[in-house]
């Protein structure tokens, strides 16, 4: 408490209200994504992964059935500050008595209307839902909505179709629409011989699938990639294939930090989009050398992130959600500090003196602005950090619980 009071003070006299930043923070819901639980295996028949994505390391205690995930969930969430929302892909349906006869062109509300409950019992902002186009044996050749099979892009538009379904209830169950984000891993090892027609078989899929839907109760986005392992020559869904899609059809983008080459940064992205789009999504992960998909650390990069979204007033346009898969680690640890990376993030951003920086920009003060910007970094934000949480009902300490965890039901999972 001393320690905040001083703290506001300090930032009080740098012209920055850390009361008006926490209740700021409160407002920006995140998106948590249900697949760093179990190494993305899902419940509807896949045991690996594939598409070009990978999870490494075999860490005791994945969830391995519905109710393991949903309990860890619980568990992770509840070390969680902040606003949250919850991502679900697809091959989490909850099939009952429809396993092995109902397939993804077939999946309906009810295969997750469970999730819906869930997250309204957690008391969460809302779920959001993506189609998963990936680690199914009907990917023929590596292809899915871009297939030259017409029976293999048909299964997958149908799968678009009823994603888009399914996420219209789930809009309509927390009065909020629900981001449906498409990816899929389409393309090829090597030189391929045509890269035209694959795109424009995506387009007319995208197309298809996007004719009709519920635009009251869900949110389209697109996610690019440059590469995936095992597809490295030629991925159908690039960047300039997807903005362009989004500018020509209303719908939006989805940035996903690991899928840009190496020296271009999402924080230089978001804005160039913001002033063209009236929503960008994210997928906030921590590439290492390649789309590792690496737990989210307050690392520079993700500050930068946070900034743009702040300081462009866009807590509302920018739609925040977490995508990275470690197996390596103790899954629920590695959900809370990425969560935690990400608010923290937030909140120095919020804690910055924004608009008198943004003054030095323009008056061409250039020297001013980088001994500010140096100072800035210096405020001690970790006093505000430790009393948003006090706040929040939340230990700094997480690690204890998560052993605790660990010992009493993560062991038993042999
Ligand atoms: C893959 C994409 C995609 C997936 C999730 C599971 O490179 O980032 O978003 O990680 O849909
Ligand atoms: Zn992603």
């Amino acid at each position: 408490m001393q320690r905040y009071e001083s703290a506001k003070a300090i930032y009080a006299a740098a012209g920055v209200d850390t009361e008006k930043a926490i209740a700021a923070l409160r407002e920006i819901p995140i998106s948590v994504h249900c697949w760093q639980g179990d190494d993305v295996i899902g419940f509807d028949g896949a045991d690996s992964l594939s598409g070009g994505i990978q999870t490494t390391g075999n860490y005791p205690g994945r969830a391995r059935t519905p109710e393991e995930l949903l309990a860890d969930i619980r568990e992770a969430f509840s070390l969680m500050p902040g606003k949250k929302r919850l991502n679900v892909h697809a091959c989490y349906a909850f099939l009952g008595e429809d396993k092995g006869k109902v397939d993804r062109d077939g999946y309906s509300y009810k295969h997750f209307e469970p999730w819906v409950s869930f997250a309204k019992e957690l008391g969460l902002d809302g779920v959001d839902f993506n189609p998963t186009f990936f680690a199914h044996p009907m990917m023929k050749d590596g292809l899915t909505l871009s297939s030259p099979d017409e029976k293999v892009r048909r299964f997958w538009v149908e799968h678009g179709k009823r994603s888009l379904e399914i996420a219209a209830e789930m809009g309509k169950a927390f009065g909020k629409p629900c981001l449906v984000n498409i990816w899929i891993p389409d393309g090829f090892k090597d030189v391929p011989a045509d890269r035209l027609g694959p795109r424009l078989r995506l387009q007319r899929s995208l197309d298809e699938i996007l004719a009709k839907y519920d635009k009251k109760h869900v949110i389209v986005a697109v996610e690019s990639k440059v590469f995936g392992i095992g597809v490295e020559s030629y991925t159908v869904g690039s960047n300039e294939f997807y903005q362009n899609y989004a500018a020509t059809r209303g719908v939006c983008c989805l940035l996903d930090n690991g899928h840009y080459h190496p020296t271009e940064v999402v924080s230089d992205k978001i804005p160039s989009l913001l002033a063209f789009y009236d929503k960008v999504a994210l997928h906030v992960t921590r590439p290492v050398r390649w789309d590792s998909d690496h737990v989210v650390l307050f690392e520079d990069e993700l500050k930068e992130i946070a900034k743009e979204i702040v300081r462009n007033d866009a807590t509302k346009k920018v739609l925040i959600g977490l995508d990275y898969f470690d197996a390596s680690i103790n899954r629920l640890s590695a959900w809370v500090t990425g969560q935690r990376s990400m608010q923290k993030a937030l909140l120095y951003a919020l804690l910055l003196p924004n608009e008198s920086l943004k003054a030095l920009q323009d008056a061409g003060n250039f020297t001013r602005l980088m001994v500010e910007q140096e100072k800035a970094k210096l405020l001690p934000f970790a006093d505000v950090w430790a009393e948003y949480l006090n706040r929040e009902n939340i230990n700094e300490d997480y690690y204890d619980e998560i052993a605790r965890y660990e010992e009493a039901v993560l062991k038993a999972r042999k």
